[in-house]
C-alpha cells in the first residue's frame, strides 16, 4: 500500500473545493467561509454568481486510485491574499492539478508559475463551466506558455469519474517525471 499527496490548485473559484469533494471517499475537510460584502470589488463573482463561500485555508480529501494507491488531496485557497499558505500546502506533494476556468484563463498564470518555479510536476485541468469546453487544448497550451510535455486535460470538477481521470493523469505524469529525473533524462 502506497500513499501520495497531491495538491489541487488554481485561481479563485476555479472549482478546487468542488473537485476534492466529488472524488473524496471520506467527508472532505473544508474550511469554507461565507463571501461577504467586504469582498465586493476584490473577489470577482461575475463568472460564478452562485458562489457563496470561499476556501480560507485548505480542502482535504482522500481517494484510493486502486487497491494499493491512496491519494491524499490538498486543495489550496484561491484568493490571492491566502497564497502565502501554498508553500506549506505543497510540502511533500508528488505533484499538482492546476484547475483552470477557461473563461478566465489569465487567473491560471500565477498557479502555473508557482509549480514551474518549484519544479513540481503539474497537470492542467480545464474545468467545464457552463458544460462547455470553449478552447482547444493546444490553444490553452500556447496561451499559458506551457511546455508540450505537461498534460492538459478536460475535466468537470463535479463529476467523480472525470476528476479521477485527471488524478490518474497526474500520478502517471509525476511517475514519468520522477523516472526521467532519476535517469537524468529530464
Ligand atoms: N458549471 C460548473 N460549475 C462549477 C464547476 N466546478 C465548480 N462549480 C461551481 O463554481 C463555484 C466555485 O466552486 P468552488 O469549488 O468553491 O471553487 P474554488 O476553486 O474552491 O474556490 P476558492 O476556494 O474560493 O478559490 C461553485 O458555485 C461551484 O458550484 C463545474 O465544473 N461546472
Ligand atoms: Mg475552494
Amino acid at each position: 500500500m502506497t500513499s501520495a499527496k497531491i495538491v489541487v490548485a488554481g485561481g479563485f473559484g476555479a472549482g478546487k473545493t468542488t473537485f476534492v469533494g466529488s472524488v473524496s471517499e471520506i467527508v472532505p475537510l473544508t474550511t469554507e467561509a461565507m463571501m461577504t460584502d467586504a469582498s465586493t470589488g476584490i473577489d470577482d463573482l461575475a463568472a460564478t454568481p452562485n458562489k457563496a463561500t470561499t476556501t480560507v485555508a485548505m480542502d482535504f480529501g482522500r481517494v484510493s486510485l486502486d487497491e494499493d494507491l491512496i491519494l491524499y488531496l490538498f486543495g489550496t485557497p484561491g484568493q490571492q491574499r491566502f497564497w502565502f499558505m501554498w508553500d506549506d500546502l505543497v510540502r511533500g506533494a508528488i505533484g499538482a492539478v492546476v484547475l483552470a476556468d477557461t473563461r478566465r484563463l489569465a487567473d491560471s498564470f500565477a498557479p502555473v508559475d508557482f509549480f514551474e518555479d518549484r519544479g513540481l510536476p503539474y497537470v492542467v485541468g480545464l474545468n467545464a463551466f457552463d458544460g462547455r469546453q470553449p478552447h482547444r487544448v493546444e490553444d490553452v497550451r500556447d496561451a499559458l506558455a506551457i511546455d508540450e510535455s505537461v498534460p492538459i486535460v478536460h475535466c468537470d470538477a463535479r463529476e467523480r469519474e472525470s476528476v479521477k481521470q485527471s488524478l490518474i493523469t497526474m500520478v502517471e505524469y509525476a511517475m514519468q517525471q520522477w523516472v526521467a529525473r532519476r535517469d537524468g533524462t529530464a
